[in-house]
């Protein structure tokens, strides 16, 4: 490696951190090593109706077949968890509250880290000429982890994200393929998770099969994001309030305990909606009709799932409640009764349904409580799952 390629590496490391990522690694292209674990995943049908993970094929994990002249890869981190927001672990335990993902609580990543991947090649392209890139994030065929632990931003922990161990697992990745020959980082190969299986145990619909392996048919995140159909009924008591993705194998890790907090003014929660998202009630969302739904949410990751699964979402949480006023609950969920489609019907009926079950069996608030914590199987159907133990800085506990 010429000394003039060290000096550039050094130097795309210091714009990265000037622009406003928290790490910047570099790694070359051979994923090799995950190529069989990846296509493991698809043959078992653990991507659910992902279809386009399979359509990919080999450019997902072989590089140079979706960028032909990409020599090395540059991995960033940006740390999106905004720790003034409302504790989302209170959210969690509120369960007339919606729960949404903290990563979608200001506004969306992908424009924003791609725009800041161009700015890093911008740095870069006047320091070499002929240098070739392109910016990926999340939505691209790339695979994404792999590179970012071989780059070194972090280790796989079990839960399958990316944790590094001085920031946790809060933060976006995205890359930049370049046709430049420069040092490789050492790659966190570690795994720091040791005995801990907190994550695997708290999952609230077990969706973490193994390590590092997650079923995404069953996560809460691709249930409420990019599946569109009708939710499996024995996973919906076990979805309780979360309407938008799902936090909880990172709020059980430890190594969270270290989150950074993030610079991103775009990433503070409600930085985009006229409502706080990360405080807000079941009802007042359900009462959003959809020019609201597309106003509030106007530049959201969240206006990405469209009305009616906003809405299927929200009913399975109301369904799910334990606290919120039974007869006038019911009544505004009748209230959307054929006005979408008949797969939001059917999640309404539902959700009527496990309300008037409650309504005949119903228990004082404490009693609710009682048999939540005495609850020996943490899938009853009746009882949304609430893990015992949480890891964020003490700050926004
Ligand atoms: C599809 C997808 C999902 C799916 C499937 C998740 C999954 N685990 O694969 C669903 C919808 C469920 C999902 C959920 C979430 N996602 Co997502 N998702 C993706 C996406 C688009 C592709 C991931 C992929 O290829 N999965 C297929 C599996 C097989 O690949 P993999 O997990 O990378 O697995 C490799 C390694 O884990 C390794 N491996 C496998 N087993 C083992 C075992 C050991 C011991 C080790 C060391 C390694 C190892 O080999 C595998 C094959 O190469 C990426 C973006 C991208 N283009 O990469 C974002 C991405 C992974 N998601 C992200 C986020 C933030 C989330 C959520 C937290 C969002 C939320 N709050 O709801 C959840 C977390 C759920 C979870 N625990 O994974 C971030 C992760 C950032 C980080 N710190 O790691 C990414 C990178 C997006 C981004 N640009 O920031 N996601
Ligand atoms: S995001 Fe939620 S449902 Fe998905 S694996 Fe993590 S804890 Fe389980
Ligand atoms: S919760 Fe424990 S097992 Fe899961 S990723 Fe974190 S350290 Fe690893």
């Amino acid at each position: 490696m010429t000394h003039s390629a060290t000096k550039l590496a050094l130097n795309i490391k210091l714009w990265g951190k000037e622009l406003g990522f928290a790490d910047v690694g570099i790694t070359n292209t051979d994923l090799s090593e995950h190529e069989t674990a990846y296509f493991d995943w698809i043959d078992n049908g653990y991507h659910g109706e992902m279809a386009y993970m399979e359509r990919h094929g080999t450019k997902r994990t072989r590089p140079t077949e979706l960028e032909p002249s990409t020599l090395s890869i540059i991995s960033v981190r940006l740390n999106y968890l905004d720790l003034s927001a409302t504790s989302a672990i209170d959210q969690l335990h509120n369960d007339q509250h919606a729960y949404i993902s903290r990563y979608a609580l200001g506004k969306d990543y992908h424009k924003l880290l791609r725009k800041r991947l161009q700015a890093l090649a911008n740095y870069i392209a006047q320091e070499v000429p002929n240098f070739q890139y392109r910016a990926f994030t999340d939505s691209a065929p790339v695979l994404e982890r792999p590179i970012a632990q071989k780059a070194g931003l972090g280790f796989t922990g079990k839960n399958s994200l990316i944790i590094h161990p001085r920031a946790g697992s809060w933060f976006f990745l995205g890359e930049l393929y370049t046709n430049l020959t420069l040092p490789m980082d050492t790659p966190a190969n570690k795994q720091g998770c040791g005995p801990c299986t907190a994550c695997i145990q708290e999952c609230p619909t077990q969706a973490i099969i193994g390590n590092g392996v997650i079923d995404a048919r069953r996560c809460i995140s691709y249930l409420t994001i990019e599946f569109k159909g009708s939710i499996a009924q024995e996973l919906r008591p076990l979805m309780g309030n979360r309407i938008y993705g799902c936090d909880d194998c990172q709020l059980v890790c430890p190594w969270n305990k270290f989150t950074q907090d993030t610079t991103e003014p775009a990433f503070k929660a409600n930085s985009h909606a006229k409502l706080s998202l990360d405080n807000a009630p079941l009802l007042s969302l359900w009462q959003w009709d959809e020019a609201q739904f597309l106003t509030r949410l106007e530049g959201s990751p969240i206006r990405r799932i469209g009305y009616a699964q906003w809405t299927r979402n929200l009913a399975i949480a109301i369904g799910n409640s334990q606290h919120l006023p039974l007869n006038s609950t019911i009544s505004e969920l009748q209230h959307k009764l054929g006005k979408l489609n008949e797969l939001v019907d059917e999640h309404i009926l539902w959700a009527v349904q496990q309300l008037k079950i409650r309504s005949k069996t119903a228990l004082s608030p404490l009693e609710s409580r009682k048999q939540i914590q005495s609850t020996k199987n943490k899938h009853s159907i009746h009882h949304p799952f609430i893990a015992p133990k949480y890891y964020l800085p003490v700050k926004c506990l």
